[in-house]
């Protein structure tokens, strides 16, 4: 199977934030486009197709009816997106969205599910964020979709929503690891637990720390597994990310991220990728955007990795861990 770094990826820009509680995440494809993605990406050994924006109706910012908030926009951004992201998997391509809020995961998720059902891969998704978005109308106070999604995806919600890629759910919940998790209400946390989500919180992070947890979040998958990886920008720590809409103090750390998206990297199966909920207006000087890229160079395989492989390490590691040693150590040269 082909890895990644040989593969087209294709940006596809969503530059609307229908789904989400504040204004300003529409703008979030360009800034990551100023920030240098294109080239980023293309430094990784990918290469790079920018299909430019979709297309899709304006935020009116209507307030909720029947517990929902932008419905009928939101429904006819997502069909956008999941066809588009359809498209690209269908060509064989990495299709790579740029939010726009996170409620247009369920049109890339959705796609990526079906993508999976047809051609027989298994699916894992790594969903990076502050919150779960496992929030249903009953549950939201605020009705935005953005803090539904993976509700939407797991079957729960608005039927227009979750009819989008032709089976209902879409996904299940065991195929989902949700890290960097900090805010969740009463309700929302209850539903999470009855539906037995695996969720890597903040605090079990600041336990067991970066390398324990994706350990576990990356376990059990193999040749013929698609990961799509939903990075909410909001997950990492406000102190250095402060241009998203929803700011959760205590997020990821610069060398946690780092790590993460490292550990990603070094399975070599990321298939697919959200950037959501980047908010230039709430930004300083694009630096948000500028991390964000960065730690999607990290992602593709950049690393910051500086030590030698010392014949003692090498002997105590694990299997596995030899195994993302020794891919480490090819990405050497490119230190930065
Ligand atoms: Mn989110």
């Amino acid at each position: 199977m082909a890895n990644a770094r040989s593969k087209i990826a294709s940006l596809i820009g969503a530059p609307t934030d229908v789904g989400a509680s504040h204004r300003g995440a529409s703008m979030g494809p360009e800034a990551l486009r100023v920030a240098g993605l294109h080239g980023a990406l293309t430094q990784c050994g990918l290469n790079v197709r920018d299909c430019g924006n979709l297309n899709g109706p304006p935020n009116l910012q209507m307030s909720p009816t029947d517990g929902y908030r932008n419905l009928g926009p939101v429904v006819a951004w997502n069909q956008t997106v999941y066809d588009s992201v359809y498209r690209e998997l269908a060509a064989d391509h990495l299709p790579i969205l740029l939010g726009g809020d996170h409620s247009l995961s369920i049109g890339s998720i959705a796609a990526v599910a079906r993508y999976c059902r047809e051609n027989h891969r298994s699916l894992r998704v790594l969903w990076l964020d502050a919150h779960a978005d496992f929030n249903t109308r009953e549950l939201s106070p605020s009705g935005a979709l953005h803090g539904m999604p993976v509700a939407c995806l797991c079957g729960f919600g608005p039927p227009e929503l979750l009819q989008i890629g032709g089976q209902v759910p879409a996904i299940s919940p065991s195929c989902v690891r949700q890290i960097g998790i900090r805010s969740v209400d009463a309700g929302e946390r209850r539903f999470v637990h009855e539906q037995e989500l695996e969720v890597f919180d903040m605090r079990y992070i600041d336990e067991m720390g970066v390398r324990s947890v994706m350990e576990s979040a990356l376990r059990d998958m193999d040749s013929n597994t698609h990961l799509h990886v939903s990075f909410d920008v909001d997950c990492l720590d406000p102190e250095i990310a402060p241009g998203v809409g929803t700011t959760v103090p205590g997020g990821l750390s610069y060398r946690e991220a780092q790590l993460c998206m490292e550990m990603i990297a070094d399975t070599n199966k990321i298939a697919s990728l959200d950037i959501m909920e980047l908010n230039p207006a709430l930004d300083l000087r694009n630096k948000t955007a500028t991390l964000a890229v960065d730690l999607v160079e990290s992602l593709f395989g950049k690393s910051t990795l500086m030590r030698k492989p010392l014949a003692s390490t090498v002997k105590l590691a694990t299997a596995s861990t030899t195994k993302r040693l020794a891919t480490a150590f090819s990405h050497e040269a490119s230190v930065k």
